[in-house]
Parts: structure tokens; C-alpha cells; sequence
């Protein structure tokens, strides 16, 4: 895989969190500190100290206090830091100003998370979307000031899109970010065709928040899928869909996609949409949480909230909670389901309750679809070769002249089907008497 560290060694890092303004406790931004080093590892550095500015002290200049830039001046030179990332948005006049005192890159978490997508996309579609957005992300930043930067090489901030549009101006970024929106309009167009077929068949798809295990469960149900599952933040970026036996005549497509995580770029989630469409035309979602994550429960409201920004309105969701067989303290699985009685409580990994939670998908997708049984002449073959393109076909026989159909639709589209059988009657008796 390309990783920066498969070309450099592993970079050293300091982390910064901010507690201020005072409501966020020092034990909230640990935890918000405790994965920024989880994507700082993913990304290739490790981290050597953590800094919480727990002041009012704060210089708009620096984002931080004058005291603890002085304080981190002298800690990135005697351990021969190689960046130090801000939990923090840092506007692009902070990063610069931090910069220059630090004498080393300065990068932020928007930043760190848009290095890691670029990583990690596989797809031209991926490669694609996290060009825009890095693109996007740099605009303001294209100041001149930033282009030392993409003079080095290698390491954490260095993987742009590319070391020559950093050094252009902004007006062919834009053309950049123009032509690459064009191209991703074009693939979307593209997917919506080849995916067009596939309408008739119950769509569900797997989100939840990034190493929710939510490739292992995919991996888990369609064996054959081989996602590729990994104890790294956004192991996956593109888009995977498999064929899910519930049981004899029952099929659902499933889908597993990117992840999610506190304080997602906006300009990742826009320029992932295309992707994230197939969340957006599933049936419903299985949400994946890792309950034994001891921020789960702030994780799943995360993954709410971007399911809202990506434009879900619906709330045809069930709730797996992933990782059982992890649980320090299982007694909390008594408490939870009380909590969340239509939930289901799983291990991937181990294979334990998927059944169950298949039976759940099961009455999931018998709530939004109904089964026809059908009549039709052998002759009305258009009425035929339509059902078979419009609607699931579970079952076919042949009585005589008839042919027996039974079909699986969704529940709203129940109606212009009957009307559709209906008036193709006179075809069957037209066909009948010709
Ligand atoms: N103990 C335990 N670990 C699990 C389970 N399911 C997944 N994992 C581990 O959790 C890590 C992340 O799993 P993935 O399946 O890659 O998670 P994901 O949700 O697809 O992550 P992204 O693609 O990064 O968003 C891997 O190390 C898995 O082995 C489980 O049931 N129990
Ligand atoms: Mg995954």
C-alpha cells in the first residue's frame, strides 16, 4: 500500500487541543487528542507529546498563548519534532505564523484527515474527490508562504495533489477544481446508468463511524466480498457492493462505504457525494457502531449528524452494535438494549447474532416490499420481459398457455405497477385473440 512511511521514516509528532472556550472538559479533549494520534499514526507519524492549552490565554495570531508557543518552540527543537497538528481548525494566518515560529510544518486536523484520504484513495473516482477537496482546502492557503512546504518531500502535508498546482495561482486551481468537478459529474452520471439495472433488487447500506467494523461485517455476511478490513482509520473510501442471501428468494444488494468521524471536512463529505450516493438510494441502513469504544455513544450521534449533511431525511436505520466480544464490562449490553430495544448486538469478528441480524434485514425489507403472484400469456412477453427488468422476479412457472410470475416491488411503487398489468391486459387479450 502507499503509505508515507513506505518512502520516508515515520515522522514525529506533537499534538495540540484546546479546551477553550471552557465548556469542553480536559478529559473530552484527551479523548479528542487520544485520536488525533490514531489518525497520525494512520497517516505515518508518531506522536512524541500532547499539549492541551487549558487558558483563556489564547492569541488569535497563534490560535494558542504566547506561553505555550514559546513553551513548544523548545520542545520541536530539542526532540527534533517534524510537525505539530492542531486538533483545531487553524485559519490559514494562524498556520503560517505558526509555522514561522515553529520552524516545522503546522498542520491541522482538516488537513491531517485530507492527507490520509489522499493516502488511502485507490479508485480514480477516490483520487479524484480527495483532489478536489485538498484543492479546495488549499485555495486560501495559497498565499506563497505555503509553497515551502511542498518544496520538501515526502511526510505528512506533502502528499498534495500534486507539486505543481501548490506553486500555480489560484486561477488554475480553480480551473483544476472546475475540470475535476466536470469529471466526477461524468462518473456519477455513469454509475447512476450501470447501477440502474440493479433498482429492483432491496438496497442497504453500511455506515457508521471509521473502524466501526463495518468492511469486517460485510467481509462477515458476503464472504465473497473482501473488503478490505483494517485496525486504521478509513481503511475504506470506495464504494463496495455485494449480493446478501437472506434465505432462498431473498436477496438484498449490500453496501459498504467510507466512513465517518467527528469534525469531517465539508469539503470531504461534498466532494464525496457521488460516493455516498449509494447511501442516499439504499432501502435502509445498517449503522455500525463500536460499543466497545468508550465514546460510542458520541460517535453514533456524529454519524447522525453527517447522515443529515449528506441529505438521509429518512430514519429507516437499524442500530448494530459491533465489537461484543470486546466489551470489558458486559453488563453494559443489558443496558444498552434496554436503552435501544429495536438494536441488534454483534461481533464481526466472531460471527456472533448474524443470523439474528440477517432475520432483522429480513423483516426490514418485508416491511417495505410487497410480493405479487401473476397471471400472464405467454404471448404478452413484453409485460413479461418488463417485470423481469422492473421488478424482482423470485419465482416462475409455467401452466399451460399462462405463465405464473411472482415478483417483489417496493410498497410504493405497488400502485403504478397494478396500474401497468392492468391496462397491458387488453395486450394479454389481444395477444389472446389475435
Ligand atoms: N474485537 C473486535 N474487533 C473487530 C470486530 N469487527 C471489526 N473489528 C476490528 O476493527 C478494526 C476496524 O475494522 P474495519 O472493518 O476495517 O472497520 P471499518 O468500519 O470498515 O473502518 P473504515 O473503513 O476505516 O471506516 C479491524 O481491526 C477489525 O478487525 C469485532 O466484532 N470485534
Ligand atoms: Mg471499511
Amino acid at each position: 500500500m502507499n503509505t508515507v512511511t513506505s518512502e520516508n521514516r515515520r515522522e514525529k509528532a506533537v499534538l495540540v487541543g484546546l479546551c477553550s472556550p471552557p465548556e469542553i472538559p480536559r478529559s473530552l479533549v484527551e479523548e479528542y487528542l487520544d485520536e488525533l494520534a490514531f489518525l497520525a499514526d494512520t497517516a505515518g507519524a508518531d506522536t512524541v507529546e500532547s499539549f492541551i492549552q487549558d487558558k483563556k490565554l489564547r492569541d488569535p495570531a497563534y490560535c494558542i498563548g504566547k506561553g505555550k508557543v514559546e513553551e513548544l518552540v523548545l520542545f520541536v527543537k530539542e526532540k527534533e519534532i517534524d510537525l505539530v497538528i492542531f486538533d483545531d481548525d487553524l485559519s490559514p494566518a494562524q498556520a503560517r505564523n505558526l509555522e514561522k515560529s515553529l520552524e516545522c510544518k503546522v498542520i491541522d486536523r482538516t488537513g491531517l484527515i485530507l492527507q490520509i484520504f489522499a493516502i488511502r484513495a485507490q479508485s480514480a473516482q477516490a483520487k479524484m474527490q480527495v483532489e478536489l477537496a485538498q484543492l479546495e482546502y488549499m485555495l486560501p492557503r495559497l498565499s506563497g508562504q505555503w509553497t515551502h512546504l511542498s518544496k520538501q518531500k515526502g511526510g505528512i502535508g506533502n502528499k498534495g495533489p500534486g507539486e505543481t498546482q501548490i506553486e500555480t495561482d489560484r486561477r488554475l486551481v480553480r480551473n483544476r477544481i472546475a475540470l475535476l468537478k466536470k469529471k466526477l459529474r461524468e462518473v456519477s452520471l455513469q454509475h447512476d446508468t450501470q447501477t440502474r439495472g440493479r433498482q429492483t433488487v432491496p438496497r442497504v447500506s453500511l455506515v457508521g463511524y471509521t473502524n466501526a467494523g463495518k468492511s469486517t461485517l460485510m467481509n462477515a455476511l458476503c464472504p465473497e466480498a473482501e473488503a478490505f478490513a483494517e485496525n486504521r482509520l478509513f481503511a475504506t473510501l470506495d464504494t463496495k457492493t455485494r449480493r446478501l442471501e437472506l434465505n432462498i428468494n431473498k436477496l438484498v444488494l449490500l453496501s459498504d462505504t467510507v466512513g465517518f468521524i467527528r469534525k469531517l471536512p465539508h469539503t470531504l463529505v461534498e466532494s464525496f457525494k457521488s460516493t455516498l450516493d449509494e447511501v442516499l438510494q439504499a432501502d435502509f441502513l445498517l449503522h455500525v457502531i463500536d460499543i466497545s469504544h468508550p465514546g460510542f455513544e458520541d460517535q453514533m450521534q456524529i454519524v447522525r449528524d453527517t447522515l443529515k449533511e449528506i441529505g438521509v431525511g429518512h430514519d429507516n436505520i437499524i442500530d448494530v452494535f459491533n465489537k461484543i466480544d470486546a466489551l470489558e464490562d458486559p453488563s453494559i449490553l443489558r443496558t444498552m438494549s434496554e436503552k435501544y430495544p429495536d438494536a441488534v448486538f454483534i461481533s464481526a469478528r466472531r460471527g456472533l447474532n448474524l443470523s439474528l441480524l440477517k432475520e432483522m434485514i429480513g423483516q426490514q425489507v418485508a416491511r417495505d416490499y410487497s410480493e405479487r403472484k401473476i397471471s400472464v400469456h405467454v404471448s404478452n412477453y413484453k409485460l413479461i420481459t418488463w417485470l423481469y427488468e422492473h421488478t424482482e422476479v423470485i419465482d416462475k412457472r409455467h401452466v399451460d398457455e399462462e405463465v405464473e410470475l411472482t415478483f417483489r416491488v417496493r410498497k410504493n411503487e405497488l400502485k403504478h405497477i397494478d396500474a401497468l398489468i392492468n391496462s397491458s391486459q387488453t395486450l394479454i387479450d389481444d395477444a389472446a385473440n389475435p
